[in-house]
């Protein structure tokens, strides 16, 4: 069997392109099953002190055009400043999903790897990232305003599914003129309605004001959608979606996924 990710090396800079690509071989985190190791523990022996610190962390990540989960945990490093490298997997190849259920607890991405510790589920992976850098301002700094972040980041984690469904995301894609379902409908009118409260509340450009924070990343791929499926939005939403696509990072991305070859006709499920 091949070698089961690829790896990029990247850099935290923002608008950064990839610059080498190399194949990672198959590690040893590959050979113990993840039932028989603890919860965030990886299968490798974890290493200590500088020797761990050192290397540098990895972000397993899937498609870059169509995998919204992905996008979240690749914007929430580059917004922390965490310099990563990242490991793509191909959910679509057997052995690769075989391989991927092997060495992680969870075989969803996007999954981080850093400092000896395993960490998968995007929020789950914010939070170590603002603990790790909690001035890289991932949260906001006043209290009221990151219950706020926290709230509308888990209510993207948890809900939306009509939206997630019917629109899913497909950064190369155009459908103008795109018919949204009722159901779908409903979902965006609470997305609007959150961004509008956001933007008001705290100024813009981003949610939470002057710079992006975990929010903007959650919704990111929203922003993406709303392009892809030509959902008609208001004057502050329209510059909102606008300033997001414009963010360095997200361009970073954009350009990857443009690049990326077809493999998936169609997908009818959020992936
Ligand atoms: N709640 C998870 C969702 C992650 C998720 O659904 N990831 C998708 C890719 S976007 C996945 O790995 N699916 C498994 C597969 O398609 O093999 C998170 O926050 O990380």
């Amino acid at each position: 069997m091949p070698p089961p990710t690829s790896q990029t090396k990247a850099t935290s800079g923002s608008g950064t392109k990839a610059a080498t690509r190399t194949k990672v071989a198959k590690g040893p985190a590959a050979k113990v099953p993840a039932a028989k190791r603890p919860a965030g523990k990886p299968a490798a022996k974890a290493d200590s002190g500088a020797k761990a610190a050192a290397r540098p962390a990895v972000l397993t990540l899937s498609s870059k055009n169509y995998s919204s989960w992905s996008l979240r945990g690749f914007l929430m490093c580059r917004l922390a400043g965490l310099e990563i490298e990242e490991a793509r997997v191909s959910a679509d190849d057997p052995d690769i999903r075989a391989e991927l259920l092997l060495q992680s607890s969870s075989f969803l991405v996007p999954r981080l790897d850093h400092d000896g510790m395993r960490i998968w589920d995007t929020l789950a992976i914010a939070e170590y990232l603002h603990e790790l850098k909690p001035e890289a301002g991932l949260l906001p700094k006043d209290r009221a305003a990151r219950a706020h972040c926290r709230s509308i980041s888990g209510e993207m984690h948890s809900g939306f599914a009509n939206l997630r469904s019917a629109l899913p995301m497909n950064i190369k894609a155009r459908h103008d003129g795109f018919k949204v379902w009722t159901g779908a409908q409903a979902d965006i009118e609470r997305i609007l309605v959150i961004w509008r409260a956001c933007l008001e509340t705290y100024g813009g450009p981003y949610l939470f004001g002057a710079a992006p924070t975990l929010a903007d990343a959650m919704y990111a791929p929203v922003c993406s959608r709303f392009t892809t499926y030509d959902v008609k939005l208001d004057a502050p939403t329209k510059a909102y979606c606008a300033t997001m696509l414009a963010l360095p990072a997200m361009q970073e991305w954009t350009r990857a996924a443009l690049e990326e070859p077809d493999e998936m006709e169609e997908l009818d499920v959020e992936f």
